[in-house]
């Protein structure tokens, strides 16, 4: 038995003080901790501490899409394990990581041909950034110095990721330790324009014209990268209007910016291909990615970028460093061992194709929610999805609130933030599990209208 749950809730809950929790309200929680301590996890499913069954509705914060406890990375971990559990990352070098260079540069859009690690996506964001600074330096252009995010991005945590991030609430606290010059596009959602778009609006590639004009201001000079999640996820699955994506690369190719997809939650198949540069067509010059790499097993993230860019740092004398950064971990064994499995199986299992025939289901099974009391928009791309809900009268947050604590008594565990709830099933759900999600959401929304 799992020995939390041996102990049982009230040993567990004398213990919760020390841990300050992430992106969390430690206080609502440390005095309601029932039924929200996870204790286990199988499939599709996580049990709490009391032994009830949640539907993992967001694959863990979207990183588990093959499922928790898959057989083929277990074993592949305990391999690792038993073989090599650690390696230093400087200076020496171990084949499995090399290998798994080679085979995410094969997966990536063509001409994305490198690979640095790293262990979250804040740190692959913060290491792009970097790397764009330093690829303009070497290439004699040091005043591009600028970076362009957007309105709603998230970018992590790193002060990098923040300073090219739009979520007011992650960058107010700390306005003196941003990076300086940073400018950000609009984002480009729309209630009046795009509400209960399916897949990708119409309206909005204009937006991408935002960027002449930044570009304009600044001088072109000064701007070392743009970047964009090519769907937003955290801001609440916001999809990119039809031919916009296209507009930014456009922009930033004639004017000599380098275009970052930020593909934390769209890299590896949650957008029913291997990266969202694949399924909107457009190839950026710097892919960020961490979450479904290794489903979420072991920390993991990395930055792919075209061989330009690797080749601009090649130069000096040969026997020194090139690039002054990496991470303890970047690239640990156990990682990669864990992404190794992860890629077999999505290679081998037809994981994208399945995420592909899984979208309509999931899109039809969300828009249905439609007319229901206080949703205001339903909006759907891959296995991503998120409603808008009417916030209650001066009190934001509080409806999406409830409709969460309702929807985790009906044994399902989706995601909200502000008045949205998010859901990315796991790509190994039926479309049971989908059906029963939405069904479940729409009790949740009609018991808190
Ligand atoms: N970039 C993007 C596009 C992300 O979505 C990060 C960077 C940061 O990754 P790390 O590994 O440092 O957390 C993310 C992370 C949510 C949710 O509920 C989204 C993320 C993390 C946790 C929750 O949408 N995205
Ligand atoms: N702080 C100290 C004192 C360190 O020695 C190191 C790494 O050696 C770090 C921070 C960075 O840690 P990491 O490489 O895990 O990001």
């Amino acid at each position: 038995m799992n020995e939390i749950v041996a102990k049982g809730m009230s040993e567990v809950a004398a213990n919760l003080d020390p841990y300050w929790m992430p992106f969390s309200h430690n206080r609502y929680f440390k005095q309601h901790p029932s039924h929200r301590l996870l204790a286990r996890a199988d499939g599709a499913y996580y049990w709490t501490v009391e032994g009830d069954r949640l539907f993992d509705c967001l694959s863990g914060l979207w990183c588990v899409g093959l499922g928790h406890a898959h057989p083929r990375i277990g074993a592949a971990l305990k391999r690792q394990f038993e073989t090599m559990d650690y390696s230093p990352a400087f200076q020496m070098g171990y084949p499995g990581t090399f290998r798994l260079a080679e085979r995410i540069a094969s997966m990536a859009p063509a001409g994305l041909d490198h690979v640095f690690f790293v262990n979250s996506g804040s740190e692959s964001v913060d290491t792009a950034l970097k790397i764009a600074l330093g690829y303009h330096r070497m290439k004699g252009e040091a005043a591009r110095t600028r970076f362009i995010g957007r309105e709603r991005g998230y970018h992590g945590v790193g002060f990098g990721g923040i300073s090219v991030g739009g979520m007011v609430a992650n960058r107010k606290m700390f306005p003196s330790a941003q990076l300086l010059g940073v400018d950000h596009l609009p984002h480009t959602y729309s209630a009046a324009e795009m509400a209960f778009s399916r897949g990708m609006p119409k309206w909005g590639a204009h937006l991408a014209d935002e960027l002449g004009r930044i570009v304009a201001l600044h001088d072109a000079s000064t701007i070392a990268a743009v970047i964009v999640e090519p769907m937003q996820g955290s801001a609440g699955v916001i999809v990119p209007p039809v031919g916009y994506l296209q507009k930014l690369r456009e922009l930033c190719t004639q004017h000599g910016i380098l275009l970052i997809f930020d593909e934390v939650i769209t890299g590896f198949g949650r957008m029913g291909a291997a990266f969202g540069a694949d399924r909107f067509g457009v190839v950026p010059d710097m892919i960020t990615f961490a979450k479904g790499v290794n489903n979420g097993v072991v920390p993991l993230g990395g930055v792919i970028v075209r061989k330009e860019i690797y080749e601009a740092f090649m130069t000096g004398p040969e026997h020194t460093v090139e690039f002054f950064h990496g991470y303890t971990y970047s690239g640990h064994p156990m990682a990669v061992a864990a992404a190794h499995a992860t890629l077999d199986i999505l290679e081998e299992e037809g994981v994208f194709a399945r995420v592909r025939a899984l979208e309509p289901v999931l899109e039809d099974a969300m828009h249905s929610l439609k007319g229901e009391p206080g949703v205001l928009d339903i909006r759907n791309c891959g296995l991503a999805a998120a409603i808008d809900l009417e916030p209650v009268a001066d009190q934001p947050g509080l409806r999406a609130f409830r409709v969460f604590e309702h929807a985790l008594a009906l044994g399902q565990l989706p995601r909200f933030t502000g008045d949205t709830i998010a859901v990315g099933p796991p790509f190994i759900s039926t479309e049971a599990e989908i059906a029963k999600m939405a069904d479940d959401l729409r009790k949740a929304i009609r018991a808190t209208r």
